[in-house]
């Protein structure tokens, strides 16, 4: 008398990769939604976007890293963080660059009309 227990071997961590949970409850009241910016395999994907002044520019961890994002000078800066968003808007056109301050090579733009 056994029981033979099929052993149900799908690798549940397989139906992990993609089902990333974006929340992003809060991005409406920053007015209308922008570009979204993924942080994947060290690199901003994508590194250039376009919004409009005062839309939301969400960026999005789709990888359990470390990163923040730093823009030059006055602009807004996100805690160093591995999951998550972060989201920012400008009152004024302009290019804004920022970067990763961990990751020298992690850099993009955001050109705002
Ligand atoms: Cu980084």
């Amino acid at each position: 008398m056994r029981r033979t227990l099929a052993v149900l071997a799908l690798s549940a961590s397989a139906v992990l990769v993609g089902a990333c949970s974006t929340t992003t409850a809060g991005a409406q009241s920053l007015g209308a939604a922008g570009p979204q910016i993924g942080l994947k395999n060290l690199r901003f994907d994508p590194s250039k976007v376009k919004a409009k002044v005062k839309q939301s520019i969400t960026f999005v961890w789709k990888e359990k890293v470390a990163h923040n994002i730093v823009f030059d000078s006055k602009g807004p800066k996100s805690k160093l963080q591995s999951k998550g968003t972060f989201i920012v808007s400008f009152d004024k056109p302009g290019t804004y660059k920022y970067k990763c301050s961990i990751h020298p090579g992690m850099k993009g733009e955001v050109a705002v009309a």
